[in-house]
């Protein structure tokens, strides 16, 4: 391997190769003399080389470590020496000046020729810098052509790899217009306000009392100035087209603190905080939320225990969502307690900011919207990534079909499986243009400036999403918008809809809106969650010697069905201080364990606990007697199919099961053994089987768990809390 530089980088990387023996031999050489002959003494390479026709003649691997402006003379020199199918790549900041030069030398981008660029670095430099773990958990980006050769991109992202860096791929344009934004930009305005201040007359007393934001702010002004001077003019297109976008947004702070703002302060300020603490989370692409199927949690359960105490579980996902969404939607300043800090109603929270609605928190379940009115957003300024949330996707295509502007929704793995075409189509009914992906699936572009007319809509199935789909879009619609449903769903849009002024007429299975009208603010209180709360009713029902008590409890009756099937079943719940807040029925819940029997699932119990039926298939395990749940085919829409995933998971714990196309039939009374589970990134799939170890013999490992962050942030607490054995292992 030749190292033409022997700089920061350059000397990072040659001895990095030779910590991890990447290669045979690493020779360098450097213009400066000094530079090189230290090379040698502090062990950054083996051999020194006098020349670029020395050092590159006999390598496979030539890495430009220079200067970007220095480039083509480099490469002129490395020209006549480069062996037949050696690879050329470099570590420079900008890609396409690399490319431009290439192929000024060499006439073409030949496929050995890769470029390169380790996001890595530090403000000294020098060979006396270099450190052989600079690129260890820092990302390099290659940017091959599309005629690159295989094996040579195999081979050189294996020598990244072996240096500890994570590598990834991506277009020269794509490339210098992320850079320009995220790095050129940033040191560009460190160095200028630097400088702006060096250049007051008291810049003394100013330097002097400079507190650590200025230090920290301005750290990356120490930079070398040659390296940056050469990287603004090498990539001067897509730095110029970030400097403008800046000035522009500069000068509108500007303008609101002229006229004493307060509201756009406020908005920009709330938006770029939300923004920083998620910022890892953005730089892979994944607007502000995290893509949890990134990340690797997996739960480690010991058998047996009982469950005590007394918990208030996070607040209800569904009422968290549609919180945020009236409250934007609203006039005046909505505000919200309990709100569930969970990764789903996070990402609708940040879908708003990011059409301009201010939102102060989350803190400590404490939101506070300042509502924009029905026809106040605002365009964002790209997709709206909704995370795994199917109930963000639906109803927001409800209330973006309606826009004067485009918008698209995109999701993560899972949720890009899970049919749309259920809210498009009868979208498309009430005058909607909306685009899905094959089979009505995600990513859903919508195109904004479309007229909307009511339309009466008979549900085919049980659907609380379609239906507040719908309802979202009439509020905009000419004329009456009204759906029927084939058995309750959860009526949390209607109820909200009513607290917030709004009048929704319901008549038996149909509720009704007239298009025109508008929301006032309002103040919600969220309830617990009767989903997440269903996982300690079954873990407290089955663990023998238990008795918990969960507080503040959302009890709205269309979604009471986990305690009317448990108690069928014969548990022991008891219901306690039932209240009204807010316009949904409260109350404290006291579980006791008890014997459970087998029971035929009523299907009326269907739509008002179809997201407990994981748990509660744990629970007809731990029953005496068999159990048939009919007329549940939508649990293989969820965010998996919870019918497949929990027969298979329950297999691998040694628990035959029947699984029928709309349901599945428990022999209770089976042993649960020990096993690996997959919970194929589903949320209420990983939290049933951690209550499953209640009642097993074995030890239980569940993989796959970072997406119990979407419904139940602090679960793994709560349940080691109560007595359930669990670990988490894992994370970023
Ligand atoms: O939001 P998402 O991903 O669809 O979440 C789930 C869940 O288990 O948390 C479903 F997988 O809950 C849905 C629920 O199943 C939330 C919901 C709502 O808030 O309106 C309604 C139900 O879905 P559907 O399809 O019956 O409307």
């Amino acid at each position: 391997m030749a190292v033409i530089g022997l700089g920061l980088i350059g000397g990072s990387l040659a001895k990095a190769v030779r910590v991890n023996r990447l290669a045979a031999t690493v020779v360098g050489t450097d213009t400066r003399e000094e530079e090189l002959a230290l090379g040698v003494e502090l062990g950054v390479i083996d051999e020194a080389a006098a020349s670029i026709a020395d050092a590159v003649t006999g390598s496979d691997l030539v890495v430009l470590a220079v200067p970007v402006r220095a480039t083509r003379d480099v490469l002129n020199a490395v020209k006549p020496y480069l062996s037949a199918g050696a690879v050329l790549t470099d570590v420079g900041s900008t890609k396409s000046s690399f490319v431009e030069d290439v192929k000024a030398v060499f006439g073409e981008v030949s496929p050995t020729v890769i470029p390169g660029h380790p996001i890595a670095g530090s403000e000294k430099s020098g060979i006396r810098a270099a450190n052989p773990d600079l690129f260890a958990n820092h990302k390099v980006i290659l940017t091959p052509a599309e005629n690159v050769d295989s094996s040579a991109l195999m081979r050189l992202r294996a020598l990244w790899e072996g240096c500890g860096a994570t590598v990834l791929t991506m277009s020269v344009a794509y490339h210098d217009e992320v850079l320009a934004a995220t790095s050129h930009l940033p040191h560009l305005i460190a160095f200028s306000l630097v400088d702006t201040l060096a250049g007051e007359d008291e810049n003394m007393d100013i330097f002097r009392y400079a507190a650590g934001g200025f230090r920290d702010f301005t750290r990356i002004a120490a930079s070398d100035p040659v390296m940056w001077h050469d990287i603004f003019l090498s990539n001067r297109d897509a730095v110029l087209r970030g400097i403008d976008h800046f000035t522009h947004d500069l000068d509108q702070l500007r303008t609101a603190i002229a006229n004493q703002d307060s509201a756009t302060l406020l908005r920009v300020f709330s938006r770029a905080k939300a923004a920083r603490e998620h910022f890892s989370r953005m730089l892979s692409g994944q607007a502000y939320v995290t893509n949890n199927s990134q990340k690797q949690v997996t739960f480690r359960l010991q058998p047996g225990g009982s469950v005590t105490g007394d918990i208030r579980v996070p607040g209800d996902k569904s009422i968290s969502h549609r919180s945020i969404m009236l409250g934007a939607l609203a006039e005046g300043i909505t505000e919200v307690k309990g709100f569930l800090e969970g990764e789903d109603s996070l990402a609708t929270l940040q879908a708003f900011r990011d059409m301009g609605v201010t939102i102060e928190g989350p803190d400590d379940g404490f939101v506070r919207i300042h509502g924009v009115g029905l026809n106040g957003l605002q365009p964002p300024r790209g997709p709206l990534y909704l995370g795994n949330s199917g109930t963000a996707m639906r109803l927001f295509s409800g209330l973006l079909a309606a826009q004067t502007f485009d918008s698209e929704l995109t999701g993560d793995s899972s949720l890009s499986k899970r049919p749309m075409g259920r809210v498009a189509d009868p979208l498309r009914a009430m005058g909607a243009v909306i685009d899905t992906a094959e089979g009505g699936r995600p990513p859903l572009k919508i195109r904004g400036g479309q007229h909307l007319t009511g339309i009466h809509y008979e549900m085919p199935v049980a659907s609380a999403q379609v239906k507040s789909c719908l309802l979202l879009a009439g509020l905009y619609a000419e004329g009456v918008t009204s759906v029927t449903e084939p058995a309750p769903t959860r009526d949390h849009t209607e109820r909200m809809l009513a607290g917030f002024g709004y009048h929704v007429h319901r008549d038996n299975g149909t509720a009704s809106v007239s298009g025109g009208g508008t929301l006032t603010a309002t103040a919600i209180d969220v309830p617990a969650d009767i989903s997440s709360a269903a996982f300690f009713l079954v873990a407290a029902s089955i663990a023998p010697n238990s008795e918990l008590v969960l507080r503040h409890v959302g009890m709205n009756p269309t979604r009471v069905g986990v305690i009317n099937i448990l108690r069928m079943m014969g548990a022991d719940i008891e219901v306690l201080a039932e209240r009204e807040i807010g316009g949904e029925p409260v109350a404290d819940l006291k579980v006791r364990s008890a014997q459970l029997k087998g029971i035929d699932i009523p299907e009326a119990e269907v739509p008002l606990a179809i997201d407990e039926f994981p748990v509660l298939f744990i629970a007809a395990v731990c029953a005496r007697g068999k159990t048939v749940l009919r007329g549940a085919e939508e649990l293989r829409v969820k965010e998996s199919d919870r019918i497949q995933v929990m027969a298979d998971g329950l297999a691998e714990l040694g628990v035959e099961t029947t699984v029928t196309p709309d349901g599945i039939v428990i022999e209770g009374g089976q042993t649960i053994g020990g096993g690996k589970v997959d919970s194929h990134g589903d949320h209420r799939i990983a939290m049933s089987f951690a209550v499953a170890s209640l009642c097993a013999v074995g030890d239980i490992e569940v993989t796959d768990c970072a997406n119990v962050a979407t419904s139940f942030p602090g679960f793994v607490d709560l349940a080691l809390q109560t007595g359930i054995r669990i670990a988490a292992e894992g994370g970023e």
